[in-house]
């Protein structure tokens, strides 16, 4: 064990331990763009992320019983006791594993680097560890260092490795977090701390050759002291080796966002998003709601777009084998973003945000136009930007398309049908600097536009962020407008080519108290009222936005408007959150 700097006095943790901050989020955090490792993250841009223990083998089954949502969670939901979730080891033999093959699959999948969960919060090490034998290679059948293999596997195949480490959370150990069905009594974390979490992320960082990064999560009530300690750790150990913002107390190198968050707004410094293949993190028997090639590949570009990296975990089962769909997903997804590297790997975000045909990644001198939907109307409005001598291909073809200024907003001419599956992209190169000036939204016709809570002006209101989960821990996220009472206002500006006809759609939830309450809707003269309806969220806590008609609205002619919405009989406290509102085109 290193020498500690620090003085550590004995921390006790509740005994009911409130995750007073899951993901780290409560951190001011990652602003050091300047660490050595800043820019090899910075381009990577695309990374697995592998959930794999003792529950990959349970499989979030127990006893017969089948459990829904993230099953590396098995432990705590069955609570299971130390002993009996012992014999899971002693019959842990995954003979299929083969790190090499996972590499190969990262690799054909697009993403450059791979980080493991080296010790999740059942306490179980996929390493050699001297510190606990409730390791993989003392306490199994298998007696293979997961860790080892696959860090000489990514630096064979020129991977970035990284490990994920539960510094909090341990279910195995008396004096980690979260076990209260076996250890009920007073915890001494730190004990825990000094015997099993420093001496583990020295041995990750000793023997395994440059980590390029560790992954903390779930720092909880974690004292500051703790989190300082263990960053301080990392650096002596290996100072190029990057930290993730859920090392708790507002420390760490980059940030991650919540589980399965996608923003809609640039965070601060690096970043990350990462997202589940299915529902789960760790493998489950019956989770088949994987996300499709076209899914994975709008959720990559999506964070592309705001300058952050895609993190896409995958959960082999207790064979050690991904799931085939799993696998062909991501190889499938690999083989368009190869065609398309150009448009992600290395490129910086978006200057406008997202458009209702898509996303926008950029390098000096370049646009990428990643376009989801392909607009029915031939065209490719670009607002707000101002470019000299813009010139637009078709990646991958390199055939030329045609550029006009219509109403002096830049506009690609695009062929009828998408000629590169699932989407095309765009390339626009241009001379000099970019300039953005005025409105960046406009009624792209044949498309739905939607206008987001976040980019609102807002009176008398809130923005805000919701989570929830779905299946048990299974996040889900929403950026909303709250605390909208009578007299609140939320308006959205934006410019129209012609005369259109739009069906106006307002997704919110509701709860009953405030059933029937009014909002007056407008765009330039036209103007009406209408009722909010009850959703019936809230009552189990799960948020349940609801996309209600209200209504068809006619923008006269060309110009600048503005989409109003104001709380005329608004009943309840806090009771009605708008997410956003769509105008689909008639
Ligand atoms: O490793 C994956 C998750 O297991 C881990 N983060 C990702 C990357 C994670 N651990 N905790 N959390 C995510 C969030 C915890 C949420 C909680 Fe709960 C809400 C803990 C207590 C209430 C969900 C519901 C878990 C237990 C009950």
């Amino acid at each position: 064990m290193p020498k500690l700097s620090n003085k550590n006095k004995k921390q006790a943790i509740p005994k009911n331990v409130e995750m007073s901050d899951m993901w780290g989020e409560n951190a001011g955090t990652a602003k050091t763009d300047e660490h050595p490792r800043a820019t090899w993250f910075r381009e990577s841009k695309y990374a697995m992320f592998i959930h794999w223990g003792l529950y990959s083998q349970a499989a979030n089954v127990w006893n017969g019983k089948n459990w829904h949502g993230i099953s590396e969670w098995l432990m705590t939901r069955s609570k299971i006791p130390v002993r009996e979730y012992e014999k899971l080891a002693a019959s842990f033999n995954p003979v299929d594993f083969d790190a090499d093959e996972i590499a190969k699959l990262a690799k054909a999948a697009g993403m450059k680097y791979i980080v493991l969960t080296s010790k999740h919060h059942e306490g179980f090490a996929m390493f050699k560890s001297a510190a606990s034998k409730f390791n993989s290679v003392d306490a199994t059948p298998f007696k293979r260092d997961v860790a080892g293999e696959l860090a000489d596997a990514c630096k064979k195949h020129g991977l970035g490795i990284g490990f994920y480490y539960s510094q909090f959370l341990d279910w195995h150990e008396k004096d980690g977090a979260g076990n209260n069905w076996d250890f009920p009594e007073q915890r001494d974390f730190d004990k825990f701390f000094q015997g099993k979490v420093l001496p583990q992320v020295t041995e990750l960082l000793t023997n395994y050759g440059p980590v390029s990064l560790i992954w903390f999560d779930t720092p909880g009530t974690i004292p500051r002291e703790s989190s300082q300690e263990l960053y301080e750790l990392v650096r002596r150990l290996q100072p190029e080796c990057l930290v993730n913002s859920r090392i708790g107390n507002g420390m760490g190198d980059y940030s991650s966002a919540g589980d399965q968050e996608i923003p809609l707004v640039v965070p601060e410094g690096l970043w990350e998003s990462v997202d589940t293949h299915n529902d789960t993190w760790a493998y489950s028997q019956h989770d088949h709601n994987w996300k499709t090639p076209s899914e994975v590949i709008t959720r990559l570009v999506k964070v592309v777009s705001l300058g952050g990296n895609y993190m896409l975990n995958i959960g082999p089962t207790g064979k050690g084998l991904v799931p085939a769909e799993s696998a062909n997903i991501l190889r499938e997804a690999g083989r368009w973003i190869k065609k398309h590297e150009k448009a992600i790997y290395g490129t910086d975000k978006s200057p406008i945000p997202m458009q209702p045909w898509g996303a926008i990644t950029s390098t000096p001198g370049k646009l990428y136009l990643h376009v989801f939907q392909w607009p029915s109307d031939g065209k490719i409005y670009l607002p707000g930007l101002k470019l000299s001598k813009p010139q637009a291909t078709i990646m991958g073809s390199g055939k030329k398309l045609k550029l006009i200024r219509e109403k002096g907003i830049i506009t690609v001419e695009i062929p009828s049908l998408p000629p590169v599956r699932p989407f095309t992209v765009i390339e626009l190169s241009y001379d000099g600097k970019i300039k953005t000036e005025g409105s960046v939204r406009i009624l792209h016709p044949g498309l739905d536009n939607i206008f987001e809570a976040p980019f609102a002006e807002t009176s008398n209101c809130e923005k805000a962020k919701r989570q929830w989960m779905e299946k048990f821990g299974d996040w889900h996220h929403a950026e909303v407008i709250e605390k909208i009472t009578t007299g609140s206002k939320m308006s959205w500006n934006f410019t129209a080519f012609r005369n259109s006809l739009w069906r106006v759609h307002l997704e919110y939830e509701c709860h009953q108290e405030t059933d029937e309450s009014e909002i007056e809707f407008s765009i330039g003269e036209t103007s009406w009222r209408f009722p909010v309806f009850g959703t019936g969220g809230g009552i189990s806590r799960r948020t349940r936005f609801r996309r209600e008609m209200i209504g068809v609205v006619e923008v006269p002619s060309f110009g600048e408007y503005i989409l109003k919405l104001k709380g005329t009989d608004v009943k309840g406290n806090n009771q009605l959150i708008i997410r956003r509102i769509v105008l689909e085109s008639i």
